[in-house]
């Protein structure tokens, strides 16, 4: 159990961090990670699943920032919780040209970074994706695999975003129950209130989508673990609604759209320092406190060490299936089946519709590579995306959050067919683009982020003809 004072003063950490990494960078966002530092304090010390020294486990629980402009919160809980490569210089460094610690969190810049957001709303259909993963790994695999949370933090600009919608709505329909969604519910964006703009009720809407809606004082740790634990017991997707302040604990700045995207100034800093009772230098954590987040950061490992005993007494198929999948590898004989299906295309091109040459495409894949689930946003009979093999998400209704929702499910092991593609983010993607003619023949990998490049820097792909020049 965490006192009241240790958890007010493992807040604060985050507080002070955030305060000054930003006036360092004289550049950044401090008023989310000081608003919501008590929501996230309860859930990183309490509930959330993960181990900072495996920070790919494939069955931790997934946190994904929407908000991505309030990335001094992400950083610090990483740094706190004893990433390695999450170090105090790197929080030194923040919004500096090369750094980790980017204005907004990329993923791939550093461990525990689940997803790039910063696009408003764009991490609660990333997070979506995440859970519609967890649910259909665990129907493959078995809870003792696949059973894992996603918690989301979003704000009032998250909220406001079209895409927003899209994704819980689809949520809601289907009663992803692992999935939270955590409001950062402050009342303030960039130009002031939200009233200036907005005047939707939260609650009620996301009760008409049928989540499950929660009402909490975003400052009170005990509300907040109450709430975590009804969440992980509905049977429903979970909006809970955080009443927090901005800038929590800058007297003269808290509240008001002046903390949103400024520096603090030293002088309100100082003034923080003495209304919070902080006695810390910038970039230092008491030791109490360090230790505290450390022991915070270590709650998982039995839980980890306990998951990889069951995976490695899997049933052998299984556990070689599992793990394929979480290294985004491909089937083993996908490729020659690809190449024999291309041959034979070569050999008799065929004449028929370029829909129906697409189901035929997606069929050698689909037969080869249980991981693909396909959504079409209403068109599956149109465009003849869901064929014999596939598993889809039905009713396929949603075209925009779709590409969001797919990402994160490759990072899952899951593959994703989305039919107006317009990026490939994994090997069964280019394979696929590949099979419908729409990638040139080169060899992907030399390039760092893995998509294609035609030989020729200067190359245009011809959007009207749907090929690249020849080499
Ligand atoms: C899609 C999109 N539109 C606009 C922005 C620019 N933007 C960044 S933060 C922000 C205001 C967000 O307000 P809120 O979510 O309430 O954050 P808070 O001020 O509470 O930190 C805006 C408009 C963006 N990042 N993404
Ligand atoms: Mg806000």
């Amino acid at each position: 159990m965490i006192s009241h004072e240790k958890h007010d003063r493992m807040a604060n950490a985050i507080r002070f961090l955030s305060m000054d990494a930003v006036e360092k960078a004289n550049s950044g966002h401090p008023g989310l990670p000081m608003g919501a530092a008590d929501v996230a304090t309860v859930l990183f010390s309490r509930y959330l699943k993960f181990d900072p020294k495996a920070p790919l486990w494939a069955d931790r629980d997934r946190f994904v920032l929407s908000a991505g402009h309030g990335s001094m919160l992400i950083y610090s809980l990483l740094y706190l919780t004893g990433y390695e490569d999450m170090t105090m210089e790197d929080l030194k460094q923040f919004r500096q040209l090369g750094s980790k610690t980017a204005g907004h969190p990329e993923y791939g810049h550093a461990s525990g970074i689940e997803t790039t957001t910063g696009p408003l709303g764009q991490g609660i259909a990333n997070a979506v994706g995440m859970a519609i993963a967890e649910r259909k790994l665990a129907e493959e695999f078995g809870s003792d695999l696949q059973d894992h949370h996603t918690y989301v933090l979003c704000g009032d600009g998250c909220l406001m975003e079209g895409i927003s919608h899209e994704a819980i709505a689809l949520a809601g329909h289907l009663k992803l129950n692992k999935l939270v969604l955590f409001w950062d519910d402050n009342n303030i964006t960039i130009d002031g209130a939200v009233s200036l703009s907005d005047s939707t009720d939260q609650i009620a809407r996301f009760q008409a989508v049928h989540w499950n809606t929660i009402r909490v004082d975003g400052h009170d740790p005990e509300q907040i673990a109450a709430a975590i634990e009804a969440a992980q017991k509905s049977d429903r997707p979970t909006f809970i609604a955080c009443k927090t302040v901005i800038g929590f604990g800058a007297p003269n700045k808290q509240g008001t759209h002046k903390v949103h995207g400024s520096p603090l100034g030293a002088e309100e800093i100082a003034a923080t320092r003495k209304a919070l009772n902080w006695e810390a230098e910038a970039f230092t954590v008491p030791a109490d406190v360090l230790d505290a987040w450390r022991t915070a950061g270590d709650r998982s490992a039995d839980a980890h060490k306990a998951w990889e005993g069951r995976l490695a007494s899997a049933e052998a198929a299984k556990k070689s299936e599992f793990t394929r999948r979480f290294a985004s590898a491909l089937p083993g004989d996908l490729d020659a089946a690809i190449d024999t299906y291309k041959k034979k295309l070569a050999d008799a091109p065929p004449t028929i519709a370029t829909r129906k040459a697409s189901e035929d495409a997606l069929e050698v894949i689909n037969g080869l590579a249980p991981e693909m689930l396909g959504g079409s946003a209403d068109l599956t009979p149109s465009n003849n995306t869901k064929t014999s093999q596939m598993k889809s998400i039905t009713p396929d209704r949603l075209l925009r959050p779709l590409h969001a929702l797919g990402h994160p499910r490759a990072r899952h092991g899951c593959r994703y067919e989305r039919h107006h593609a317009a990026r490939w983010p994994d090997p069964l993607f280019r394979r696929l683009h590949d099979l419908l003619g729409l990638l040139p023949s080169v060899d992907p990998s030399g390039c760092p982020d893995g998509h294609p490049r035609h030989p020729r820097p200067d190359a245009r792909f011809d959007r009207r003809r749907r090929r690249w020049p020849d080499a």
